[in-house]
């Protein structure tokens, strides 16, 4: 028996706070009419947006020097699916779950498949991992997986990424996200452009074995686990791979992948005018990739994202259909409310952006009023959006208030009598 909300709870706390937002809700409305937009089709928008989550991000994180594991963690990717099929039922923006293999350990793929249809989950992008051995493994990633200087090593790297596209294909999924901790950690230990090489034509295989309706989306990252050079650090060698390898293969951006401070939004741009931005992973970051909940952070950097990519839809850009993510370590919290709590900040950036008045912004572009231009994002910005993203879960069947509807549910300790601690000495993940 998997454990799930119980509906007429959501109901009842429901019913304690319909009242306020409604009025709440009418209030927003009345404001945004007198710029001429109409609520409802803002929310039917809120409605319509979905964001995946991370099998992994469902189990308490860590750091290398320790984990301190949680009450009732997940045990494996059956107990995963429980726990996200909670937050997409009070959430209702989550129906779709990213798996990582082989963390997600899986006998019987149909069995898997049955189980998720059964919880109305569905599966976004396979990320594969060969950034680290498995028990047994005949050919170390110790010097790198796709890129590696043994031809044995990386033909095992390549044999793991198109296991995964099979496994994904029994899961109805179409896209593979490729992340490798490949580099150096000295100068001079590696040929730069050898390298590249190397996994561009280990790439090029992968990249042949991907249905004609699946898209490939590489991940940069600046460093770690390599700390002098990485493969793939940044969106300039990720667009060059995906460019060499065809319009299947796009670029997917991590928020927590890049130097402090430099400008996301502006990549994001770059990659929707070339037609290679294939999805995101929604984080937040101070030092480097901290992996911390969405939008804790940099809320505004999170809506000035969104205003690209509601640019792009507002223009009806040609082949943009970007995968929205989320990629976070929760180490501190209960990893659903965190995922519940970040689900609906990168919505409610995607909602905030839908308010910017394109057509202004634009004049002031045209005429060079840079105040003016800023002011139109900051009011779209700063008007809260919270009711417009209350009701839409409302309308759903979802929570108005997710977070205290999952403690009044006592969720986590009714898994916990069920999942036996899994010990806390072990080190974290990236
Ligand atoms: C690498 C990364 C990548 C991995 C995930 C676990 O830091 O962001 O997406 O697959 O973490
Ligand atoms: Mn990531
Ligand atoms: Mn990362």
């Amino acid at each position: 028996m998997t454990q799930r909300i119980d509906k007429a709870l959501i109901t009842d706390e429901n019913a304690k706070l319909l009242s306020d937002l409604n009025e709440d809700y009418q209030a927003l409305g009345n404001k945004l009419a007198r710029n001429d937009i109409n609520i409802e089709e803002i929310t039917e928008k809120a409605q319509a947006f979905q964001i995946a989550v991370p099998s992994w991000g469902t189990g308490t994180g860590g750091t290398r020097f320790a984990r301190f594991p949680g009450e009732g963690e997940p045990r494996n990717i059956f107990e995963k699916l429980e726990d996200s099929a909670v937050i997409n039922d009070l959430s209702q923006c989550t129906e779709r779950v990213s798996p990582h293999f082989p963390w997600d350990k899986v006998d019987d793929f149909t069995e898997l498949k049955q189980f998720s249809d059964d919880l109305n989950l569905s599966w976004d992008s396979i990320n594969s991992n060969t950034f680290q051995d498995q028990p047994g493994q005949e050919h170390s990633f110790k010097y790198g997986s796709l890129s590696n200087t043994s031809a044995a090593s990386r033909e095992l790297a390549i044999a793991h990424n198109l296991d995964c596209i099979e496994w994904g294909k029994a899961l109805g999924s179409k896209t593979l996200t490729v992340w490798v901790g490949d580099g150096s950690n000295h100068p001079g230990q590696q040929h730069f452009q050898s390298a590249f090489e190397r996994y561009l034509e280990s790439m090029k295989t992968i990249y042949a074995g991907l249905p004609s309706d699946w898209e490939l989306h590489i991940e940069h990252k600046m460093f770690e686990p390599a700390f002098y050079s990485t493969i793939i650090q940044d969106w300039g060698s990720n667009i060059l791979a995906a460019m060499e390898l065809g319009p299947q293969a796009k670029s997917l951006v991590d928020l927590g992948h890049h130097a402090p401070n430099v400008n996301i939004e502006m990549i994001v741009s770059r990659l929707i005018q070339f037609k290679k931005l294939g999805g995101f992973h929604f984080n937040d970051s101070k030092y480097g990739d901290d992996d911390l909940d969405s939008g804790s952070l940099h809320p505004y950097q999170q809506f000035l994202i969104f205003n690209e990519l509601v640019d792009a839809q507002y223009r009806n850009q040609e082949g943009f259909n970007p995968n929205y993510m989320l990629d976070q370590s929760h180490n501190v919290t209960d990893p659903i409310e965190s995922l519940m709590n970040s689900a609906a900040s990168v919505q409610r950036s995607f909602v905030s952006a839908l308010l910017v008045d394109r057509e202004k912004l634009s004049e002031y572009q045209q005429n060079n009023d840079a105040l003016m231009a800023s002011n139109t994002l900051k009011n779209a910005f700063n008007t809260d959006v919270s009711p417009i993203l209350a009701m839409a879960r409302l309308r759903k069947g979802g929570a108005i208030d997710p977070i205290a509807t999952y403690r009044k549910a006592n969720y986590r300790s009714a898994v916990a009598a069920k999942r036996p601690s899994s010990g806390g000495n072990g080190s974290g993940i990236v």
